[in-house]
């Protein structure tokens, strides 16, 4: 097995140590960092998606193998920088306001960043004004995440108050969480809805074009 394809593995086995030493040895020995993160972790977050799909793979491994790749590309992202790799977008993620779940949120910024995005992450109970805030610094897609049917309608007043700052045509808009739907996406003016983590970056990928 290839020292990329044992990255690869060992981000989709979860093996966060394993899959940051491979990562370090791979430096050391001259791959380079953009050739680490298609080949070895953006591929291993293909297939976990793909492996979640068919129902192999349940959240928790895709948590685990989520924050493996996470600890690989914390050492690949000063290098990336470098390289002048371009991220696929920026991304502002958040849960809305009044909501503090933020397990399903955090996976979907995960698995973004995985995907070759630039995600800035605003947390939880994220008030409209906050992503108009990361609208105007240069956030090309807005998600929100609800996982109360209370907090769901803060999902379109944050539509609403993009729409009365102005900003509403120069940013996408994706909602999900476990009580959203296409149907209420499509109802309050949403561009994009995925039910999961995977289908998210398919989904910011085909918001922007890529
Ligand atoms: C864990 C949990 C908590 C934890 C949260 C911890 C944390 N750090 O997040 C704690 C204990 C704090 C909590 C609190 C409460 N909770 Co709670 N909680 C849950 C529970 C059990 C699991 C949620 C979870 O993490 N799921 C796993 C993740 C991975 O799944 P997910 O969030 O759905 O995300 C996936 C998709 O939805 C999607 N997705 C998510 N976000 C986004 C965003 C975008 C843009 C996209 C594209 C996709 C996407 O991708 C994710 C990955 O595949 C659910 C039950 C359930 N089955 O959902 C109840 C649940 C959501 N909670 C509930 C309730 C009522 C509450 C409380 C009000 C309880 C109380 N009386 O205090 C409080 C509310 C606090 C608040 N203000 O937010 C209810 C909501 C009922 C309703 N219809 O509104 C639920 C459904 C439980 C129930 N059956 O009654 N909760």
């Amino acid at each position: 097995m290839s020292l990329i394809e044992e990255i690869r593995q060992a981000v989709i086995d979860g093996q966060a140590k394993d899959a940051v030493s491979k990562v370090e040895q791979a430096l050391e020995e001259g791959i380079a960092a953009d050739t680490i993160l298609h080949n070895a972790l953006i591929d291993a977050m293909r297939e976990v998606g793909e492996l979640f799909e068919q129902g192999e793979f349940f959240v928790p491994e895709m948590l685990i193998a989520a924050r493996a790749m996470k600890g690989a590309l914390e050492l690949l992202k000063p290098l990336l920088v470098d390289q002048g790799v371009e991220p696929l977008g920026r991304i502002a993620i958040g849960t809305v306001k009044g909501d503090l779940h933020d397990i399903g949120k955090s996976l979907v910024a995960m698995m973004l960043e995985g995907g070759g995005f630039e995600v800035v992450d605003l947390g939880v109970d994220v008030a409209p004004e906050q992503f108009i805030e990361a609208t105007k610094n240069g956030a090309q897609i807005v998600a929100m995440s609800a996982l109360l049917t209370t907090t769901m309608p803060n999902m379109k007043a944050t539509i609403e108050a993009l729409e009365a700052a102005g900003l509403r045509d120069q940013v996408q808009v994706m909602v999900g969480g476990a009580p959203v739907t296409q149907a209420y996406a499509d109802d309050i003016g949403a561009d994009g809805y995925s039910p999961d983590a995977s289908s998210a970056v398919r989904k910011a990928q085909a918001l922007l074009g890529k």
